[in-house]
């Protein structure tokens, strides 16, 4: 089911009209109203009647986070303060948290766009959907929460934490979807193994998981051991929250982005230029209808490329590809660019060991040590008393080292742990633990 077919099915030129006009409406609001907006216009050389075309976008100046923590809390919007209805915000573990507000019709529209992307992972109305998002400044849990009720869908709003309450709810209120993170989805799954569960024979057929980078080889375990079919939703607060854009059930090939509302562009992050379509680089997005909080040419600091291709559900808007990881977290190790998706991919094609790991990262002189710690599943340890002096880990350790070479192009150490040994995420799994500027410091 199509939930807004009119503008999930635009032809492209029409579309490409739609969004000139918002594109030229949003451009004149901020100039208007918002001093940051009209300083740094000023600096650029350029002013909302220069956007004549859409290609003029590429004459803006681009906004970063660290606009938003300068303009801490509310100097970026765009409305009176009267007309804000709700704030979020990010959860800051770099000093002050970023802080975004909606008024009554981004309120509305965003509930669109996530009911939206709803239909496009399977769902419909008359659906009990499981919500394991963090409720809170946090956008994900109220951010679905809404879109479920829009869809005339019932929200379950759990929330993310007290597992074995969660598993309770799955059983008796039978719902067809689930959304939450993917590492916290898995640790839904284990705890259900645990109780003697089989996590297949629920009555979940979909599952809208996303808030965190994961890979191909994670929605297969997810797919294989739910019994459901996966999709990835993306978003962001800056922009909206989670809606942005999603997989469809039909093709799973690229998350479809709610063009009317959010214009992507991917630009080279260390040049600024932007690039044609297919090519792999930074996201930038720009809002096209938010009213208390609009971004003009957002750096997102993800990773990914844009497909201009019509699907074959028959969406006809810009897709996305899965997010490949953040600038931010891109690790160089002696030399080589390797991100933690890329690290999980060859990790989860081994069935030995559990969907779990951390890249730990420590100094070493002058170096930089990178150690990658995985854990190892119950059936594999089965037999093995002495983790250090058995053969078959010995064996496998070299085997996952020879793939992880041959995969990233450098060597990585690996340190293989007893099952159930490292953390577990209730919300966003911290995948890299950075020892190196600060004791115990998480990235
Ligand atoms: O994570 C919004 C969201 C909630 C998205 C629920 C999907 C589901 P923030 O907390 O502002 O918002 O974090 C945004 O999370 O810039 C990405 O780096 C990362 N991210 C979000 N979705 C994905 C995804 C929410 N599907 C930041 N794949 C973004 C990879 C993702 N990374």
């Amino acid at each position: 089911m199509i939930f807004n077919p009119e503008m999930e099915t635009m032809a492209r030129g029409e579309m490409q009209k739609l969004q000139l006009q918002r594109l030229q409406e949003v451009v004149r609001r901020c100039y208007e109203n918002v001093p940051f907006h009209r300083q740094n216009f000023d600096r650029a050389g350029v002013r909302p009647e220069d956007v004549r075309s859409l290609e003029d976008l590429q004459r803006l100046p681009f906004m970063k986070k660290s606009d938003l923590r300068e303009n801490y809390p509310f100097k970026l919007f765009a409305v009176d303060m009267k007309e804000v209805v709700r704030i979020h915000g990010s959860s800051g573990t770099k000093g002050k948290p970023t802080v975004v507000g909606y008024t009554k019709k981004d309120i509305e529209n965003w509930a669109e766009v996530v009911a939206r992307a709803i239909c496009c992972a399977g769902g419909r109305p008359g659906d009990i959907f499981h919500n394991a998002y963090g409720y809170g400044l946090f956008t994900g849990g109220l951010g679905l929460h809404y879109g479920i009720e829009y869809l005339g869908a019932t929200a379950v709003p759990v929330s993310g934490g007290n597992t074995p309450r969660q598993i309770t709810l799955i059983q008796d209120f039978q719902p067809r979807g689930i959304a939450g993170t993917p590492s916290y989805i898995l640790n839904i799954v284990e705890e259900m193994e645990r109780m003697g569960l089989n996590p297949r024979e629920t009555s979940l057929e979909y599952g809208i998981f996303g808030a965190e980078p994961w890979s191909e080889e994670m929605r297969a375990q997810l797919e294989d051991k739910m019994g459901i079919k996966a999709v990835d939703i993306y978003g962001l607060s800056e922009v909206i929250g989670p809606g942005v854009s999603i997989e469809c059930h039909e093709a799973q090939d690229g998350l479809h982005i709610a063009v009317d509302h959010f214009l992507a562009e991917i630009i080279d992050p260390a040049t600024g230029e932007a690039l044609p379509y297919g090519q792999e680089g930074e996201l930038v997005f720009t809002s096209l209808t938010k009213e208390a909080f609009p971004v003009i040419r957002y750096r997102t600091g993800d990773i990914a490329s844009l497909n201009p291709e019509t699907c074959k559900c028959g969406r006809t808007t810009i897709r996305m590809s899965r997010i490949k990881g953040r600038v931010d977290d891109m690790l160089i190790i002696r030399g080589v660019n390797v991100f933690p998706t890329e690290i999980e991919s060859v990790l989860l094609s081994f069935k030995q060991l559990a969907p779990h790991y951390q890249v730990v990262i420590d100094r070493d002189g002058a170096l930089d040590r990178f150690e990658v710690h995985c854990e190892l599943t119950n059936e594999f340890m089965r037999g093995i008393d002495d983790l250090d002096n058995s053969e078959s880990v010995v064996n496998l350790l070299k085997e996952i080292g020879h793939m992880m070479k041959n995969a990233l192009g450098v060597s990585v150490q690996l340190k293989l742990n007893k099952p159930n040994t490292l953390p577990r995420s209730e919300g966003k799994a911290v995948r890299i633990v950075d020892y190196r500027n600060k004791a115990g410091a998480v990235k």
